[in-house]
């Protein structure tokens, strides 16, 4: 009888130390693959947004040890009772019931337990709920079955990005079902507010790499924020059962530099918004090529007095025009 048991006991050891390394075998020494997901990986997508990396940090240093622990504690207790309360090990069961001290004990070490990841928690959700002052905003419109992107700031209209067709997507080397046809450009280092909102459905607009989903409902606009930290591709996808074709309507988000979105900005036909003092004359510096378009000022807080070069004097002299004015200069002697 007491082979038998051990024979168990090795065989579901066996079984477990099987599934870890087929679990970790494939993913734990790959590299992971920068805003996509890496086939075979089970953790978390890299990130490159702070509000990711805080989120990351919740999940892998607070949360995850938490439910480890819990989890190694009741599977300990139920294999102790198992092994010591069973009719052969205690044939006469005791009679006795209830005991204050270890009541008291399992109501108030979880309610312990909770508290103390509520206050990671909160300090999260406070994090994504205090948006910086946005250098960009886009607005991203959730349809059956694909998203419309606007940038009021560069006077953009709305644009449609629908699913790259699986050929287009062979061809360019881009993973199929997370490419699109038209991506969302946006500088990278800069706080970009992203208004989402539904045309017909609930939809939501998630791309994990930012830690960032919310969700599209029609006749509301909800509001969330990322700020990129690298250049790259960062592919995303509706996060809401929306119909037949849901699983066909990617995002596609560069994060390029700001020349590159000046660029992309011209490309589509919208004026960049009126930057700041420094960068105007950091730019007039660099060349008089650049500085007409960019004293185009397209901003909505100056289309009152949109020739008025004072205008945008109040907008952000925050630490970003510190990084514009090293980038600025650059860019035109590209040309
Ligand atoms: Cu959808």
């Amino acid at each position: 009888m007491k082979s038998g048991f051990q024979g168990m006991r090795s065989l579901a050891m066996g079984l477990a130390a099987g599934a870890m390394s087929a679990f970790w075998g494939a993913s734990a020494f790959a590299e992971d693959l920068m805003g996509q997901p890496t086939p075979g990986a089970i953790d978390l997508q890299p990130g490159v947004t702070p509000l990711k990396h805080d989120a990351i940090f919740f999940h892998n240093a607070i949360l995850l040890p938490i439910i480890t622990a819990i989890t190694l504690f009741v599977l300990g207790l139920l294999i102790y009772v198992m092994v010591k309360f069973n009719k052969r090990a205690n044939p006469v069961p005791a009679k006795w019931s209830h005991n204050t001290a270890i009541e008291v004990v399992w109501t108030l070490v979880p309610v312990l337990i909770l508290v103390f990841i509520a206050i990671f928690s909160f300090k999260l959700l406070f994090a994504y709920h205090d948006m910086p002052k946005p250098d960009l905003t886009v607005k991203a419109t959730g349809y059956q079955w694909y998203w419309g992107y606007e940038y009021p700031d560069q006077k953009i209209s709305e644009f449609v990005s629908n699913v790259l067709p699986e050929d287009k997507a062979k061809a360019k080397g881009v993973p199929y079902r997370l490419a699109a046809t038209e991506p969302l450009v946006v500088p990278v280092g800069k706080t970009v507010r992203v208004l989402v909102t539904g045309a017909d459905v609930i939809h939501a607009f998630a791309v994990p790499a930012f830690g960032v989903i919310i969700d599209a409902i029609p006749g509301r606009v909800n509001e969330t924020w990322f700020k990129i930290e690298k250049p790259g591709v960062y592919y995303g996808s509706c996060r809401e059962l929306c119909g037949v074709d849901h699983a066909f309507m990617p995002i596609e988000v560069h994060a390029v530099s700001d020349a590159e979105f000046a660029a992309w900005v011209a490309s589509k036909h919208g004026t960049m918004a009126a930057p700041t003092p420094t960068q105007v004359s950091a730019e007039v510096q660099g060349t008089g090529a650049a500085a007409p378009s960019a004293a185009a000022a397209g901003q909505p807080a100056a289309a009152t007095a949109p020739e008025n070069p004072a205008a945008p004097a109040g907008a952000t002299p925050s630490p970003t025009s510190a990084t514009n004015t090293t980038a600025a200069p650059q860019a035109p002697a590209a040309h």
